[in-house]
């Protein structure tokens, strides 16, 4: 919508306050809503069906909202999603946690209740406002009907700037059926306000000059990138500086697609897993950090990176600089415009600062192809029941450069986070690195295939993530939407069962889970069903699910189900695991 369509599109009268939530809605341009309607919210229902907006029925709030922020991140829109009062409201929780900590924006409405009767024993009421106030960025109780334009506002301004993140709006029975005469001019929408991020703020240049200095002397420099990347879509920017300064980036699981994978420049993921990166962290002379948080699993744990590197440290939240690695620098401002700046700063120095690091750069592939080759037997590997690392090859085969793969909490998000190969930069590679819930591949799946209809997108989730959420199978088939979605299916809640072979010498305590046929589930469940159990038929079947452009297709990939062969860290080569530690 252009700005003077959404002026000339402002509604007026007496309307109640759904209505209102509704219209500005449409004013902002909000995509596809997730949710599950109760009495509180209904004239918003109605309003929607008025309106013609789309909005997806979910079979769990908690998918809406994980679906609500998959869109997100394809778009950089705040995602909306609702709950009714109570249980509606607290089964919202989980996912508005994954876009606090992820920054992602989000809208979420929830129904409370009726004030003229609250604390007097409704049904299904609780103390909501105070059990979803630190899920979210900001709470705003709407108290008034005719304040629903003015904190809708608010919620997008919130959502979208500064590090972007979920905005609940609680909305009681009586402010959403109650009435009020609007005028015009009160649907009104900053319409900077409608995606992330809002505004950019630069570093200040006094500190921007001390980390040029820093650059500039250093031999062996190392971008290490965080999901920052994305919120400021610093895409170019990052490639600008990585080429004209010859700095390797690695990145993160978040930070993925920060630069394309296949880019030479990029040496894959650092921190608990790693292929290269985390060695040439320990061999680095300057390290530029990136919107990225430098939190448990980036870090080993905090045992990286050794505090005698220097550190600068680019991030668009003041208190995050030097939070967990102390800061030689600290450059507060956005990824982007930080990028550009220390890009434009660094300029005169360009051709001697790649002479100088043409051996450093040189060493690069030799390194990336010895690891490659220590990795083939993984990555070719033949055997039954699959290998995870011959499933990422296959996928890095079929995944066209456009396509988005959606990775769960479990070892399918590790799994891929390492091995898996985005193609071009941006939002090819979503996983849910907030919460890290099991149970995000599909919901999320559902959101980035509505937020980008013509793109593949492929959602990998183990098969105790998968049984959480089969019911939102059925809303991905009502959808209509042609996602594919790979269980990786080890019939246990892998993740525990490793680690209980590992640290517990195989006592097995509630990780076993039964063998289910999860195709034969999705065929009765009217979608795709393809049980892959031959690592050769891997690409076909990939490719048959992204050829299915109207119903989800679920392809069954039966691996390995030998718990000491589950975690990825067969990659890591460091990995020593004593009762007390966490290794995945
Ligand atoms: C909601 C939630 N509960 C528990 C966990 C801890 N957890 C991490 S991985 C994992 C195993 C999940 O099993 P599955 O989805 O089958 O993945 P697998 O590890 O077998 O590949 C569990 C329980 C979590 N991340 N999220
Ligand atoms: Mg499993």
């Amino acid at each position: 919508m252009t700005d003077a369509e959404r002026i000339s599109n402002r509604p007026s009268g007496r309307m109640n306050g759904g209505r209102a939530l509704a219209e500005m809605l449409r004013l902002a341009g909000v995509g596809p809503m997730f949710g599950m309607g109760g009495f509180q919210l209904l004239p918003f229902y109605d309003a929607l069906s008025q309106l013609g907006m789309r909005h997806f029925l979910i079979n769990d709030e908690r998918c809406g909202a994980f679906a609500a922020e998959a869109y997100a991140r394809v778009t950089n829109r705040p995602g909306v999603c609702d709950g009714t009062l109570g249980p509606g409201a607290t089964n919202l929780v989980t996912g508005l946690i994954e876009g606090l900590n992820a920054g992602t924006p989000m809208i979420a409405l929830a129904g409370d209740t009726n004030r003229a009767h609250s604390w007097k024993n409704m049904t299904q009421e609780c103390r909501q406002a105070e059990i979803l106030r630190p899920a979210v960025k900001e709470l705003i109780r709407v108290e008034l009907t005719s304040r629903v334009p003015e904190l809708l506002r608010r919620a997008f301004a919130v959502a979208t700037s500064g590090r972007p993140g979920p905005v609940l709006l609680d909305v009681t029975e009586d402010v959403c059926h109650g009435e009020h005469d609007f005028a015009a001019e009160d649907f009104a929408i900053d319409p900077t306000t409608l995606s992330a991020p809002a505004r950019r703020i630069r570093p200040d240049r006094a500190d921007i000059g001390r980390a040029v200095a820093l650059i500039a002397r250093a031999k062996r420099p190392l971008m290490l990138v965080g999901g920052g990347i994305h919120l400021s879509a610093g895409y170019e920017a990052l490639l600008a500086l990585a080429e004209a300064q010859s700095i390797p980036v690695a990145h993160t699981m978040s930070g993925k697609g920060g630069i394309a994978c296949t880019h030479p420049l990029s040496v894959g993921l650092f921190g608990r897993y790693s292929r290269i990166a985390n060695e040439l962290i320990e061999a680095a002379d300057c390290l530029l950090v990136i919107g990225c948080k430098l939190g448990e699993i980036a870090t080993k744990r905090y045992a990286l990176p050794s505090a005698s590197i220097p550190l600068i440290h680019l991030d668009i939240l003041a208190e995050e600089i030097g939070r967990c690695s102390p800061a030689t620098v600290a450059l507060w401002g956005d990824a982007r415009a930080g990028l550009e700046d220390l890009t434009e700063a660094l300029a005169d120095d360009t051709r001697q600062a790649r002479a100088a690091r043409a051996d450093y750069l040189g060493e690069l592939p030799a390194r990336m192809t010895a690891w490659r080759q220590e990795a083939a037997p993984r990555l070719d590997s033949s055997e039954r029941p699959i290998h995870m690392a011959r499933l990422c090859r296959e996928l890095n085969r079929t995944l066209p450069a456009d396509s988005i793969l959606v990775a769960d909490g479990g070892f399918a998000g590790h799994w891929t986070g390492l091995l898996y190969d985005t193609k071009s930069s941006g939002r090819h590679f979503i996983p849910d690195r907030g919460l890290a819930s099991i149970g995000y591949g599909l919901p999320g799946g559902i959101g980035a295939a509505l937020a980008a209809p013509q793109t593949p997108v492929v959602a990998i989730t183990g098969d105790g993530g998968f049984n959480m959420m089969l019911g939102e199978l059925e809303t991905a088939r009502r959808a209509g939407i042609g996602l594919t979605i790979v269980v990786v299916n080890n019939a246990a809640s892998g993740y525990v069962k490793a680690l209980q072979h590992a640290m517990f010498r195989g006592r097995y305590q509630s990780s076993d889970l039964v063998e289910m046929d999860y195709a034969a589930i999705a065929r009765a469940m009217g979608c795709a069903g393809i049980r892959v159990e031959d690592p050769e038929r891997l690409g076909a079947a990939l490719r048959e699910g992204l050829a299915e452009r109207s119903r989800p297709t679920v392809l069954d990939i039966v691996v390995t189900r030998d718990p000491a062969r589950m975690l990825p860290a067969v990659d890591n080569r460091t990995v020593e695991i004593r009762q007390g530690d966490r290794v995945a």
